[in-house]
C-alpha cells in the first residue's frame, strides 16, 4: 500500500482554500492508502503565538480533520510535538542543506518582508517540513499549489542525504489538485486565502454558518466590469469565485463562466454551493465539540502509531551520519 502524508499549521480557523486544495481529498486515501495527517504545531512557532490562543488552536484544528471526515480507525492522525523525532531529523537535514536554499523560499521571503524580528525557525522551516515528510517514508504528499516549491526541497535533501550516506529515505512526488490549487482571499484576491490574514471577511472558515457565507460572498471584491469570465490575470475576483464554484460543484470554471451573465447571480450560487458542500463538516464538527474525549483519544492512538514509523526512520538516518541515537 502507497504511504502519504500531509499536515497543516494551527495558525487560525480552516477555511475554504486549504480545503478545496487539500483536506477535501484526504479521507479519500484512507482506504487504499497507508495515510498520516498531522497538526503542524510545530511549524505554527515560526511566527510569533499566543501560548493558550495556540493550544486552543491545535485542538480545534485537530477536531476539524476529524470533521472533514478523517477516520482514526483507517488513518494516523496525531499532534507533530507529540513526536520528537520531527525535531531531531530536522537537525541533521539543516545539516545537509545550505543558508542559500533556505533564503530562495518564497514563503521564507513573503512571509519575513517588512518584518523587524524574523525568528530563525521561519528560514529552516523546510528543513522540519523535509523531516515530517521524510520520517514516514511518504510516497506521496498531497498539497496545494503553494506548497510545491517546499516539496522541491523536501525531494533534493532525500536525494542528497541518499547519496550521501546510503539509501535511507523515499524519494516523495508532490501531489497537487488539478483544481482550487490556489483559492485567493475574497477581499484583496491577488494574494492567497490564508489562515492567517488580517481581514475575517477575506476567508470562509469551514465551520461558518450559512448567512456568514452568503455575506462574505456577496462582498468579495470584483472589478467594475459588468462581463462574467475565467481570466484570472485580469480579473482574479470574478475567476477566484468561478473557481470556488467549480470545485464546489465539480464543474469547469471557465465552463460555468458562460453560464451567468450578472455577478450577483455569480455570488448567490456560490455561496450557496460552499454553504451545501460545508454542511456535512458542520455538524460533525458541531458534534465533536460535545465531546472532546474523542479527539483525545484519536489523537493519542495516532501519537502512539506514529512515533513507531518515525523513531525507526530517525535512528537509520543518525546511524547513517555516524552519530548515536
Ligand atoms: N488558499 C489556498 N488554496 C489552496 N490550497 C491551500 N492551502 C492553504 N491555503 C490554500 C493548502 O492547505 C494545506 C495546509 O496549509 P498549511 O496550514 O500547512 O500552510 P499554508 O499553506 O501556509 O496555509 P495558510 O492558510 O496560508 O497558513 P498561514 O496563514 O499560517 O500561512 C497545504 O497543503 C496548503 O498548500
Amino acid at each position: 500500500m502507497a504511504r502519504i502524508i500531509s499536515g497543516v499549521q494551527p495558525t487560525g480557523t480552516l477555511n475554504i482554500g486549504g480545503y478545496l486544495g487539500a483536506f477535501r481529498h484526504w479521507p479519500t486515501y484512507q482506504d487504499e492508502h497507508e495515510a498520516y495527517f498531522f497538526v503542524a504545531d510545530l511549524h505554527a512557532l515560526t511566527v510569533r503565538q499566543d501560548p493558550v490562543v495556540l493550544a486552543g488552536r491545535t485542538r480545534d484544528v485537530a477536531a476539524s480533520l476529524l470533521a472533514i471526515g478523517i477516520d482514526p480507525t483507517r488513518a494516523t492522525v496525531f499532534l507533530q510535538s507529540e513526536v520528537a523525532a520531527h525535531t531531531r531529523l530536522a537537525w541533521l537535514l539543516q545539516c545537509s542543506a545550505s543558508i542559500g536554499e533556505m533564503q530562495r523560499m518564497t514563503q521564507f521571503k513573503d512571509k519575513s518582508a517588512g518584518k523587524d524580528m524574523v525568528s530563525l525557525g521561519l528560514l529552516t522551516y523546510p528543513a522540519l517540513m523535509a523531516a515530517d515528510v521524510l520520517l514516514y517514508q511518504a510516497d506521496a504528499v498531497p498539497v496545494g499549489d503553494d506548497q510545491r516549491q517546499h516539496l522541491e526541497l523536501t525531494r533534493d535533501l532525500a536525494i542528497r542525504f541518499n547519496n550521501r550516506y546510503g539509501e535511507t529515505f523515499v524519494v516523495p512526488e508532490a501531489q497537487i489538485s488539478p483544481v482550487a490549487g490556489r483559492i485567493m482571499d475574497l477581499q484583496d484576491p491577488t494574494k492567497k486565502m490564508s489562515k492567517s490574514n488580517d481581514s475575517p471577511m477575506g476567508a470562509i472558515d469551514l465551520t461558518d454558518e450559512p448567512e456568514v457565507i452568503r455575506r462574505k460572498i456577496s462582498r468579495a471584491v470584483t472589478d467594475s466590469e459588468a462581463e462574467v469570465a475565467y481570466d484570472p490575470a485580469r480579473k482574479p475576483g470574478v475567476s477566484n469565485l468561478l473557481e470556488l464554484l467549480a470545485a464546489a460543484t465539480g464543474q469547469n470554471p471557465s465552463q460555468l463562466a458562460g453560464q451567468y451573465d450578472r455577478y450577483g447571480t455569480l455570488k448567490s450560487d456560490t455561496a450557496e454551493a460552499i454553504s451545501e458542500l460545508l454542511r456535512p463538516v458542520r455538524e460533525r464538527y458541531g458534534e465533536l465539540c460535545k465531546d472532546p474525549g474523542q479527539i483525545d483519544a484519536a489523537l493519542a492512538t495516532g501519537a502512539q502509531r506514529a512515533r513507531e514509523i518515525a523513531e525507526d526512520t530517525y535512528r537509520r538516518a543518525a546511524r547513517a551520519m555516524g552519530v548515536s541515537c
